[in-house]
């Protein structure tokens, strides 16, 4: 009754940006990810009849009964699935620097969902596993494999056709991101209210739809031929109309702050002197920015010269959900 998973951040190239199920975490588009090497989540979880009710430590401490709850949410999920009523001990460290803008609920609810489904008994295929860890996180389901990673939205109301699929393993295409934190300030709008606010009152929603749908072929062709302006060109794109729906909400808000334009535009003077990289950004300010090997070196170094820049991860492509044995 207990199992250990690990599993990797994903950055989404083809960002998901609004619910069309608030419950069942099913999305109103189609998305497309890279798993990252660098940062991880590793979870334990023991389900165990002695326990009144369930326990969640993060990092070596207790969390909040508000933590405690959410965890509790996914878990009432997979008990239901594998029949099972007693409570369990759920113990993760993570390995992302979320003041960075790293988001953890990726890794987070993807470990999570990997050990509770393990610990419970059952076997899933992985394509099962994406949709019990999309009901934690809508990114999460992108984080049970590696590489790159397309999100289907699916159709069905009960979400059984809404899950990852990969599309490109980790050693195929050798790209790298480095995540060029701008600020350590947390204070924002979550995604989850974020995206809630867009459908429900940006005029822009409906631009974003019909856009996302022809970036992510777009995006699927650029990968299928390794072509990485493609690929690149259409991610930023992506990401402009995504924060773009966000200014017309109302209340209008954004995620950029001057600094994130600063990176923004020294990325594109960079590329008009022939150093070729594409940036995208979450629901924060920081920037990732997406390049080829042959040219991490000198971006990084020309990124850090930036007064803006506090610090630069750099990441490679990385793999999917793993068990540790214990
Ligand atoms: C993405 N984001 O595709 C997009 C781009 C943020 C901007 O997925 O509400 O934590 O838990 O499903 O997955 C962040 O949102 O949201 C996110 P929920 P999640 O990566």
């Amino acid at each position: 009754m207990k199992a250990k998973a690990r599993a990797h951040t994903n950055i989404a190239l083809i960002k998901y940006w609004g619910k069309r199920d608030e419950e069942l975490i099913l999305p109103m588009n189609s998305s497309l990810s890279i798993t990252l090497d660098r940062f991880f989540t590793e979870t334990t979880v023991s389900f165990d009849q002695q326990l009144d009710r369930d326990y969640f430590w993060l990092n070596n401490q207790e969390a909040d009964q508000l933590e405690t709850g959410k965890i509790t949410a996914f878990l009432n999920k997979v008990r239901t699935l594998a029949k099972l009523n007693c409570f369990a001990k759920v113990e993760s460290i993570n390995h992302v620097p979320t003041a960075a803008g790293f988001a953890s609920s990726a890794s987070g609810y993807a470990a999570l969902a990997a050990a509770s489904v393990k610990a419970a008994g059952l076997s899933l295929s992985l394509r099962e596993l994406s949709q019990v860890a999309r009901q934690g996180s809508g990114s999460a389901c992108r984080s049970i494999y590696g590489g790159f990673v397309e999100w289907q939205k699916g159709e069905n109301p009960d979400g059984t056709d809404s899950y990852a699929v990969p599309i490109l393993d980790q050693d195929s295409w050798d790209l790298r991101v480095l995540s060029i934190e701008v600020t350590k300030e947390t204070k924002q709008v979550l995604s989850r209210v974020g995206m809630k606010q867009t459908v429900e009152t940006s005029p822009f929603y409906q631009g974003w739809l019909a856009a996302a749908e022809s970036e992510l072929r777009t995006a699927k062709q650029a990968i299928a031929n390794c072509d990485f302006s493609l690929l690149g060109q259409t991610l930023e794109a992506n990401a402009l109309k995504m924060h773009a729906t966000t200014l017309g909400t109302d209340p209008p808000f954004r995620y950029w702050k001057s600094e994130t334009m600063q990176v923004m535009e020294e990325i594109e003077a960079l590329r008009a002197q022939g150093l070729e990289s594409y940036f995208t950004i979450d629901a924060g300010p920081n920037v990732k920015v997406v390049c080829q090997p042959e040219t991490e070196q000198e971006l990084s170094k020309a990124l850090a010269q930036l007064k803006v820049v506090q610090n630069i991860y750099s990441c490679r492509i990385g793999p999917g959900v793993s068990y540790i044995a214990i």
